[in-house]
C-alpha cells in the first residue's frame, strides 16, 4: 500500500483542505494520513471564514508521528499554511528528511472568500518550500503572488509565470486557470523545457470548492504511485473535471466537487 502525507489545514465544511485530500487519496487507493495546521470554521450567516493556527510543537509532534514514526511515506503535499512561523517550520521539517515527492499547494486564500492578503507568506513560501519542491500547483491567483507578474491575459502570460516560478526551485510548475479565459479551463504543465497544456471547455458550475485542493491531492497520490509527473498531471484534471461535472450545493455560499465522480463515471 502506498502511503501520502498532506500537510494542511481542516475545512470542517468538509470540500477543501485536508478532507478533500484524504478523499481524494482514498478514491485513488492512497492510504492518507494527516498533519494539521490550522482549523477553518464558516460562519452560517454569510461564510466567513475563521481560521485558528496549530500549536507549532504540536505540528512538530505530528511531523514526528509521520517521520520517523511511520516507515516509508511515499508522497507529501502541503496546503493551507496559516503563518509565516508555520510555513518556516514545516519547510525545515521537510528539508531535513526529503520525501520522495513533494507537492506544494501554495493555497493562499479560499475560493469566494475575501480575505487580505498576506504578502510575507508569500515571500517564506518562496524561500522555504519552493526550492524543496518537485511540483508546485498554483491557480492564477497564486501564480500572479508567486511569479510578481502584474496579471495574465494570454496563454504567453501563463509560460511566462511558470518560466518565473520554476526558477524559484520547483522542478515542475503547474498553473491551473480557469479565471482568465472565458469558457475555457487552460491548465499548464512546465518542466523548465518545454509546455504541456490541456486546453478544454470549462464546466459551467459554481460550485467549485475544493478544486484546487483535490488537483494537487491526486498529482500526489499518482506521484505515490509512482506515474510520471505529466501523467499524474492528466490524471489529476480529468479526476477534477468528473468532479466539477458532479458537484452540488451545500447551501447557498458553498459547493463541493464530487469526489467519487472519477470513480463512478470514469474520465
Ligand atoms: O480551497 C482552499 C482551502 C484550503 N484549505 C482549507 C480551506 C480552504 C478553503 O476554504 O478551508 C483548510
Amino acid at each position: 500500500m502506498k502511503k501520502g502525507l498532506t500537510i494542511a489545514g481542516s475545512d470542517c465544511s468538509g470540500g477543501a483542505g485536508i478532507q478533500a485530500d484524504l478523499k481524494t487519496f482514498q478514491e485513488r487507493d492512497v492510504y492518507g494520513m494527516s498533519i494539521l495546521t490550522c482549523l477553518v470554521a464558516m460562519t452560517p450567516e454569510d461564510w466567513t471564514h475563521i481560521v485558528r493556527p496549530v500549536e507549532l510543537e504540536m505540528i512538530r509532534h505530528q511531523f514526528r508521528t509521520a517521520f520517523p514514526g511511520v516507515n516509508g511515506i511515499d508522497a507529501v503535499k502541503t496546503g493551507m499554511l496559516p503563518t509565516v512561523e508555520i510555513i518556516e517550520t514545516v519547510g525545515e521539517l521537510l528539508a531535513e528528511v526529503r520525501p520522495a515527492h513533494l507537492v506544494i499547494d501554495p493555497v493562499m486564500v479560499c475560493k469566494g472568500t475575501k480575505e487580505p492578503l498576506f504578502p510575507e507568506n508569500t515571500k517564506a513560501m518562496i524561500r522555504s518550500l519552493l526550492p524543496l519542491a518537485e511540483v508546485v500547483t498554483p491557480n492564477t491567483f497564486e501564480a500572479i503572488q508567486l511569479s510578481g507578474l502584474p496579471d495574465f491575459q494570454s496563454e504567453d502570460d501563463l509560460l511566462e509565470a511558470a518560466k518565473r516560478i520554476c526558477a524559484l526551485g520547483p522542478k515542475y510548475t503547474v498553473i491551473k486557470a480557469a479565471r482568465i479565459f472565458d469558457g475555457k479551463s487552460v491548465d499548464l504543465l512546465y518542466d523548465g523545457r518545454e509546455p504541456f497544456w490541456i486546453r478544454e471547455e470549462k464546466v459551467a458550475t459554481a460550485w467549485t470548492h475544493g478544486a484546487g485542493c483535490s488537483f494537487s491531492a491526486c498529482l500526489t497520490a499518482e506521484l505515490a504511485k509512482g506515474a510520471p509527473v505529466r501523467e499524474a498531471f492528466l490524471t489529476a484534471h480529468a479526476f477534477v473535471r468528473q468532479g466539477l461535472i458532479h458537484s452540488f450545493p451545500l447551501n447557498d455560499h458553498v459547493g463541493p466537487i464530487y469526489h467519487k465522480a472519477y470513480a463512478k463515471y470514469g474520465a
